[in-house]
């Protein structure tokens, strides 16, 4: 195990992520700073995994389904040791083993992905197979709420359930977003838990950027599986897209935006370093940045790119584009 805590490592793979995408002008830094508790947790705390063999048979199973964030892995698997934290900066560059979307090039990574929906059905076999051949590592798979669209995770939570595969944890990053929009607004999924239950999964539901929530679920999975006719776990992980960076958080537009040199960069940076845990070492920017630009008057600071109607009534009203109008179920645009 590695001697950093699930929070340190979470911190680290945000700071990594906004640098990564930085550097390499890359996308999908809301997906990384919304996953970066659960990796952070799983990757310090939970994958019995060895970076001096990372091939070793009996080692713990990790999938990320949303393979957009794979930023995330990258930086999880650089800091446990399976490879120089130098190379991330190769991210998304020509040529470098650190393609945008997982790529099982890398050590440590046990399937690419990218394509969403395939992470589930692989996880499944890989936990299938362990199963039959009695082995008593785990598989984990951390999946995209927006990724549960795709027909083949419910068919693959289907058979997981019937093999009773106490030997596979799901982890779905819930942060109510996908690519373009609130999930609500692009293919309604609520009640999202009943729905897992319907499909025989023991269901967990915790807020995902709290480590300490994690560590509770990953722990009450165990306990779960401990009975071998027992089915297969999903944590629901109630994440915020962008948390961390206060201008990322709910904003649509930071799925796809990098942080651009000036104030972006600046500013998130500076933000990141309000909450880094004791102990961590930020090594692009030790003492973060001395005169940090900040926004100008007119500048956008991306409050406001979400498309529609809030799925959540506690949203700051600066987050909604359109307003729900009370009680008469309709929705009024405010621009
Ligand atoms: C099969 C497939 N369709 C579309 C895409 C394009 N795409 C990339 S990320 C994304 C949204 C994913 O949303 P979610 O799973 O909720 O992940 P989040 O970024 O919110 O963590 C989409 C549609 C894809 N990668 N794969
Ligand atoms: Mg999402």
């Amino acid at each position: 195990m590695m001697t950093m805590t699930g929070e340190q490592l979470a911190w680290k793979i945000r700071r990594h992520g906004v640098e990564m995408t930085h550097l390499s002008c890359g996308s999908h830094i809301g997906a990384i700073m919304s996953v970066a508790d659960i990796m952070g947790v799983l990757y310090a705390e939970i994958l019995n995994v060895d970076s001096n063999n990372p091939e070793w048979e009996d080692r713990d199973r990790f999938i990320l389904g949303k393979g957009h964030a794979g930023a995330a892995v990258y930086a999880a698997l650089a800091e446990r040791g399976f490879f120089d934290v130098e190379e991330l900066k190769t991210h998304y560059q020509n040529g470098s083993r650190l393609s945008g979307h997982v790529s099982h090039h890398l050590p440590g990574v046990d399937f690419s992905t990218g394509s969403l929906g395939h992470g589930l059905p692989a996880g499944v076999g890989m936990a299938y197979a362990a199963k039959k051949d009695g082995k008593k590592h785990k598989v984990y798979v951390v999946l995209g709420d927006g990724e549960c669209d795709e027909g083949s995770v419910w068919e693959a939570a289907l058979f997981a359930n019937h093999f009773r595969l106490n030997n596979l944890v799901a982890i779905i990053d819930h942060n109510h977003m996908q690519s373009m929009d609130f999930q609500e607004n692009t293919l309604e999924i609520e009640d999202f838990g009943m729905k897992w239950k319907a499909f025989g999964w023991n269901v967990i539901e915790i807020d995902g950027n709290n480590c300490d929530e994690l560590r509770s679920a990953f722990k009450q999975a165990d306990e779960y599986a401990a009975d071998d006719n027992h089915k297969p776990t999903v944590i629901i992980a109630n994440t915020v897209k962008g948390c961390g960076v206060s201008f990322m958080q709910n904003d649509i537009l930071w799925h796809y935006r990098f942080p651009h040199d000036g104030w972006e960069y600046d500013q998130a940076v500076t933000e990141l370093h309000k909450i880094k845990p004791e102990g961590v070492e930020d090594i692009y920017t030790p003492n973060g940045i001395e005169n940090p630009e900040f926004p100008m008057e007119n500048d956008d600071v991306g409050n406001d790119h979400t498309l529609t109607y809030t799925w959540n009534t506690t949203y700051p009203e600066k987050m909604r584009r359109v307003e729900a109008k009370s009680g008469t179920g309709e929705k009024e645009h405010r621009i």
